[in-house]
């Protein structure tokens, strides 16, 4: 697998340049800091120098930036103050998601963001909804599933989904996310991804090159990067801006960033690509061929019992056809022999 491989490359180059980042230079031009967050996140919350700035419940220890403790109610960010106008960029986002709640009684996850807005507070994990610009979410509690008859005519077995669950969604600014589906209606892809309460480090991984978004998980404590999704075509401007943040209901978790580590991205591109580029400048957000990515997922949602009576109908169709065909056939062949004696 030529894919995987390249993958596991490009992490073990991050993994070099991470460890030793501070020793080579080189690699130091590779991570841009000021985008990036980790510790011992000096003013970030104090000093109007800093170049994060947090917002509601959030809160910096030594450890972590906690967006929300595991308490009711709660919501908190994390933004970027310097929009960001690289053109290719990998954002490495090292998290934790813990609390008292037993399964599925916790929620509700958090959220990543390259967006335009910035410092708003909302339903959508803590940010505004009609956002525009890229979410990632890591949504912790399936609101849909809780009725569990809709989702029983909804869904086959197949298409029903394990939480927590990892979701991206393109947004310009009037599509809404709808939190009673989970962002079923309006997800780019995703994956399940079982991040509470772990003992080792759980990453999140959003890779933006030549408008491929591709979004890998590590969270399984073995360095392997699993892919959640990688979907071509998907327009983003430059100079939105990147955080992170988080929100409690009824249930809740405590909701910590470690670090967000923004790696800048060298890509060759031909003076042809650059002339192209520059003559189709992005303004508003979207994703070439949302109908098709649509499609594709209602085909998927075709349950094994739905495939296997649509071949045998077919199957039984077409024997029909030849029995008519045949019988047709031999009744020809026979008034024409009639014809001929
Ligand atoms: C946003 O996307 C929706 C759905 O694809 C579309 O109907 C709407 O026109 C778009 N809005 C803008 C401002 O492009
Ligand atoms: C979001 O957009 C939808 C449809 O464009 C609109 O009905 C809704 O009121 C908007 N919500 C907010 C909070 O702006
Ligand atoms: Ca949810």
């Amino acid at each position: 697998m030529p894919f995987k491989s390249h993958w596991t490359f490009a992490f073990l180059i991050l993994t070099v340049s991470c460890c030793f980042a501070d020793d080579d230079h080189e690699m130091e031009e590779f991570l841009k800091r000021e985008y990036s967050l980790s510790k011992p996140y000096q003013g970030v919350g104090s000093s109007g120098s800093s170049h994060w700035e947090l917002m509601g419940d959030a809160m910096v220890t030594t450890e972590q930036v906690r967006l929300t403790p595991d308490m009711q109610s709660r919501q908190g960010a994390v933004w970027s103050r310097i929009p960001c106008h690289l053109k290719d960029w990998e954002m490495q986002v090292h998290f934790k998601i813990h609390g008292q709640g037993k399964k599925n009684l916790n929620g509700d996850g958090l959220a990543i963001w390259y967006t335009k807005e910035r410092m708003q507070k909302g339903p959508v994990f803590g940010n505004v909804d009609n956002f525009t610009g890229l979410g990632v979410f890591v949504d912790t509690y399936p609101n849909e599933e809780k009725h569990i008859e809709a989702q029983k005519k909804r869904y086959t077995p197949r298409t029903q989904r394990i939480f927590p669950f990892v979701l991206a969604m393109v947004g310009n600014g009037s599509i809404s996310y709808d939190h009673e589906r989970d962002g079923r209606p309006t997800e780019l892809g995703g994956c399940n991804a079982m991040v509470r309460n772990l003992k080792h480090d759980t990453f999140l991984f959003i890779r933006y090159i030549r408008r491929r978004l591709t979004v890998m998980i590590d969270i399984d404590g073995q360095h392997e990067w699993r892919d959640c999704l990688d979907i071509p075509g998907v327009r983003l401007p430059q100079g939105y801006y990147f955080g992170a943040t988080a929100i409690t209901g009824d249930l809740s978790d405590n909701h910590d960033i470690i670090s967000l580590k923004l790696y800048q991205l060298t890509v060759l591109r031909s003076p042809k690509e650059e002339e192209e580029e520059e003559e189709d400048e992005i303004t508003i957000p979207s994703v070439d061929n949302m109908e098709l990515l649509r499609m594709g997922e209602s085909e998927e949602g075709m349950s094994g019992i739905a495939i296997f009576f649509t071949v045998l109908f077919s199957m039984l169709g077409c024997i029909f056809l030849i029995v008519i065909g045949l019988v047709v056939y031999s009744h020809w062949n026979e008034s024409r022999r009639k014809r001929f004696y």
